[in-house]
């Protein structure tokens, strides 16, 4: 009965703000694919380690063709939460979309069961700006038709989205996943090796989506020197953030990586072979989901995880292991706005003798310096340096 009463209260809200709302602007978007240049490798005054020198053969290719990949779409930096769309049927019940394929979805209801629904004809006739009215990670309304079929009525206002835009229209966007809290940001140790620049960068487009990351590194029984993870990540602790060193074949950190889901909904990030799915079936063996095999010559495993889905745990949340997620990006994020994405640096900004230094050559910056005295790590520092020559203006 309560439902029935939240679903009215709900419903008289949204039709209230749906009237209210302001029509959204349509801005075509230029091509997303083809910014990202290779300008980088010009400024070496510092002479530091070159982290890309210790790589596998053929690892450099694969990076840039990753990196390529990583820069094409882009996580949406100021998410549109215009008002979703609402059909006019008295609902029943609410639950969680975890899956979408044309027009159907299946939606987690509130007790436990999943049931399958249709979306309402009514709501794909309202103007959201994105061409999918109903994501993964959606609350809904639904009403019944007899026990095997539900309807979707109305989407309830989003708490966050991540959006690409979309392949075919690309003056709209797409909701990869809705209401998400927070980002799993998956590495390996090896195979594939561990990429700072990339895990920078999904640092970057997690925050500025309002996104809390956490860092994995996943595969650290692949260590030659199991203190070797531990010594590199340091870096990630001291700026702030919260690091998991895993190993899903060992379960090594696996009960840590439970603890951090319960209650929240995470969606991952990361390159293909590094475990995701792995670390998801250690989380919760009864997710069933496809673990596929690291293709040998490029240490890059094909994408095993085709379709978004979310995953309700056992223990309170969800997960969501999308291939959307690869396409994290940085578009529209400035040069001068990079180092105020990374902690360490954006805290020294104010002792560099030029306002605008951008800790590259500047005389007498207090980035390098400490960068020099070890107190900013070499690491953060050099891939600083190559997103930043990766980014426009
Ligand atoms: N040695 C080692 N291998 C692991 C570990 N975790 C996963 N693997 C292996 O790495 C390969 C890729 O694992 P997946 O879980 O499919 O990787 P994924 O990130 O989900 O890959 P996509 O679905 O393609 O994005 C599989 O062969 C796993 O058995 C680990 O902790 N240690
Ligand atoms: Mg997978
Ligand atoms: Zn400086």
């Amino acid at each position: 009965m309560w439902e029935h009463i939240r679903a009215d209260q709900a419903l008289r809200q949204i039709r209230k703000e749906k009237k209210s709302a302001p029509k959204e602007e349509r801005v075509r978007q230029k091509g997303w694919a083809s910014h990202y240049g290779e300008q980088g490798e010009t400024f070496d005054d510092l002479d530091l380690p070159d982290i890309e020198r210790v790589v596998p053969l053929g690892e450099q290719e694969r990076r840039r063709a990753n990196t390529m990949r990583v820069a094409g779409g882009a996580i949406s930096p100021s998410p549109d939460l215009s008002a979703p769309p609402v059909a006019h049927k008295a609902t029943e019940a609410s639950g969680t979309v975890i899956e979408v394929s044309q027009g159907l979805c299946r939606v987690s209801l509130t007790e436990g069961d999943s049931l399958l629904c249709e979306v309402r004809r009514s709501l794909k006739a309202n103007d959201t700006g994105f061409t999918n009215i109903v994501a993964v990670g959606d609350e809904v309304l639904i009403s019944r038709n007899g026990a095997e079929r539900g309807y979707v009525e109305a989407v309830l206002p989003r708490r966050s989205v991540l959006t690409r835009p979309d392949p075919f229209y690309t003056h709209l966007r797409q909701v990869i996943v809705a209401n998400v809290d927070q980002v799993l940001v998956v590495a390996s140790w090896r195979e594939p090796a561990f990429w700072p620049e990339l895990v920078d960068r999904y640092l970057i487009a997690a925050a500025r989506t309002g996104l809390t990351p956490i860092i994995c590194v996943n595969k650290v029984d692949l260590a030659e020197d199991p203190a070797e993870p531990q010594t590199v990540l340091h870096a990630y602790c001291e700026a702030g953030y919260t690091v998991l060193l895993t190993s899903a074949q060992n379960r090594l950190g696996v009960d840590g990586l439970r603890r951090l889901l319960q209650g929240r909904t995470t969606a991952l990030a990361g390159l293909s072979g590094v475990g995701k799915s792995s670390l998801l079936s250690a989380v919760e063996p009864g997710l069933h989901l496809r673990v596929g095999e690291v293709n040998e010559r490029h240490h890059e495993g094909r994408h095993t995880t085709t379709q978004s889905s979310l995953h309700r745990l056992a223990e309170g949340g969800f997960v969501v292991d999308t291939p959307g997620i690869r396409e994290f990006g940085l578009s529209g994020l400035r040069r001068r706005d990079l180092a105020g994405c990374y902690p360490e640096i954006a805290m020294l900004h104010g002792d560099c003798q030029f306002e605008d230094c951008m800790h590259m050559r500047e005389p007498d910056c207090a980035v390098r310096l400490a960068v020099r005295r070890g107190s900013v790590s070499p690491m953060r520092y050099d891939s600083y340096r190559k997103i930043l020559a990766s980014l426009p203006g």
